[in-house]
């Protein structure tokens, strides 16, 4: 059996080699973007503090205490130049928290703040907190909106299942301490609620997701947007439906808004998640669309079908057939990462930027939503490229 010591230079080399490992880029044939070869944040990456006693007093065969199941779904802000993403860390407990990683350059050597986020609980204690969206407010504050999950008071004896998702509010200045404000209010469930970055008429917009059931979209039809006049005692009012679920599409099911959209010279850019049913179980892909400027509710591009889709190991994890995305940071140059998890298991990047999202976003038809349409077309591109 190996000593404490030869453990602990087993373990620590083991994580330096795996914090120094440097990414390669891979171009998608697309064009749209490339992603980033390994995993960028993973269990891994969870600092040996948080899940070893080091004392080899207490224990002496090095033990861990605190396991790690996956680092995933994590909100994402280019905060003073430096690249933060605020991690959904959940323990072999299936308890979410979240955690703040930073890194030089966007890419490589992502590695967490000394300790977790202590995020204060508002109401009925909160039993799961989880998927970030971080928003620079032209409030001047950074807030977190976050899904607050507790189980159901009102499921029958024996359902241990049912439970309520409402979106928890949280505001920082130094993403260290964290103010939090009371939990939305809104007659649906609510998972996957945004800030949007600007007031709009004087007042904070969000984005929401209502739903009829915890999993059961019900009514629910799709991607929501409210205006809120006191952020302190936030209420979902009037509620409009943005962008619809639809019959044979990506987000037949369910969709959801991704992080606070980015404002753009033609538009709000918007990265959202689809999700539809099928033999496997839901399957999650990603997918963007473009709303007016003066109108952030009205959507004037949305290409058809996914932008990204799991491939290769992405495909397998926690929960298989998911990319799920809460984060994206564009530099000034016009660049913009997407940090997206893939199946409830790690985070990766993928880097694009402005231009090609916006060209992709108004160049690729929209869905015409039947075979028919799909056909048209192809056909179009190919007399066009018959005429060159
Ligand atoms: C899980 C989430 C999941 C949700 C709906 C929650 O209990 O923590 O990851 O999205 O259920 O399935
Ligand atoms: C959801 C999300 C995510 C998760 C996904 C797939 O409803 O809110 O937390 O990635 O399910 O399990």
């Amino acid at each position: 059996m190996q000593s404490f010591e030869e453990r602990l230079n087993e373990l620590t080399s083991g994580y330096q080699e795996l914090l120094s490992r440097r990414n390669v880029a891979e171009e998608d044939p697309s064009g749209w973007f490339s992603r980033y070869r390994y995993p960028v944040l993973t269990a891994q990456h969870v600092p040996l503090e948080w899940r070893y006693d080091l004392d080899p007093k207490t224990n002496p065969c090095l033990l861990q205490r605190l396991g790690v199941n996956a680092v995933f779904n994590a909100g994402a802000i280019l905060w003073k130049g430096r690249h933060i993403m605020v991690a959904r860390v959940e323990g072999f407990d299936r308890k979410s928290f979240f955690a703040v990683a930073e890194s030089p350059d966007g890419i490589n050597q992502f590695s967490f703040w000394k300790r977790p986020l202590e995020i204060p609980e508002w109401g009925e204690p909160t039993t799961n907190l989880y998927d970030m969206r971080l928003t620079e407010h032209q409030d001047g504050w950074i807030y977190g909106v976050f899904c607050a999950e507790r189980k159901d008071p009102y499921a029958a004896a024996g359902d241990l299942s049912s439970a309520v998702a409402s979106a928890g509010i949280a505001r920082t200045r130094d993403l260290k301490t964290w103010e939090r404000l009371p939990d939305l209010k809104s007659r649906s469930q609510q998972r996957n609620v945004v800030l949007h970055p600007e007031f709009v008429d004087g007042k904070y917009a969000f984005y929401t997701r209502p739903q009829d059931g915890f999993i059961d979209t019900g009514n629910g039809g799709g991607i929501g947007w409210t205006l809120v006049e006191d952020i302190t005692n936030a209420r979902v009012e009037k509620e409009i439906i943005i962008n619809k679920r639809h019959y044979h599409t990506i987000k037949e099911l369910k969709n959801g808004e991704g992080p606070a959209p980015l404002k753009t010279s033609k538009g709000w850019l918007h990265l959202a998640h689809g999700v539809r049913g099928c033999a496997a179980g839901l399957r999650y892909v990603l997918y963007l669309y473009v709303t007016s400027l003066e109108e952030p509710w009205k959507v004037i591009a949305e290409p058809a079908g996914h932008f990204m889709a799991p491939q290769g190991e992405e495909r397998i994890g926690d929960v298989s057939n998911v990319l799920f995305s809460n984060g994206w940071i564009r530099r000034d140059d016009g660049t913009i990462l997407i940090y997206y998890a893939s199946s409830d298991s790690r985070m990766h990047v993928a880097s694009t930027n402005e231009d090609i999202l916006l060209d992709y976003c108004f160049n690729t038809a929209p869905d015409g939503l039947t075979s028919a349409a799909s056909v048209k077309n192809i056909n179009s591109i190919i007399t066009k490229n018959g005429k060159i």
